[in-house]
């Protein structure tokens, strides 16, 4: 098991020597999947799409304008700090948006337990399979919320 995870580190650190850097994630992906802890367990998290669809904020796979209902809060909330001055952090936007127990798209599932739950927040056709009370419940066990403030509290 050492073994393998230290293979697993060489060839990250390898990938990450040859891969042009145009091929990483885009940094606010990157920043939102450690918030999430989607690359624990995954050495090769940063070159691996998979890891977070572009469509868990954005409506088209590729990106871009416009985004979903998750990405619109999100957006709203960056404003909403960028009015009342200072630098705005996205870790901190994003730690904000989840804490205030919204349902973006409206499917029944906080976006907070989707995340948890990795399904789309933004998109009501995804969501987990497990009733909500049972998940509320196992998400509240694993920590809640708390487990999406940025390290720091930045
Ligand atoms: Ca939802």
């Amino acid at each position: 098991m050492k073994g393998a995870r230290l293979a697993g580190v060489l060839i990250a650190a390898a990938l990450a020597l040859s891969v042009p850097a145009a091929l990483a994630l885009p940094q606010y992906r990157t920043a939102a999947i450690r918030q999430f802890h989607y690359d624990e367990g995954n050495p090769l998290w940063e070159y691996d799409r998979g890891v977070m669809a572009c469509t868990f904020c954005h409506v088209r796979a590729s990106g871009g304008a416009p985004w979903n209902p998750f990405g619109e809060e999100i957006r709203a909330a960056f404003r909403a700090d960028a009015q009342a001055g200072g630098r705005v952090k996205f870790p901190a936007v994003l730690g904000k948006v989840l804490a205030a127990g919204k349902d973006a798209d409206g499917d029944g599932y906080a976006d907070a337990l989707e995340v948890w739950a990795k399904t789309l927040p933004g998109d009501p056709q995804s969501h987990p399979d497990q009733p909500v009370a049972e998940l509320e419940e196992a998400f509240g066990a694993a920590g809640g919320e708390a487990l999406y403030v940025p390290r720091g509290g930045k």
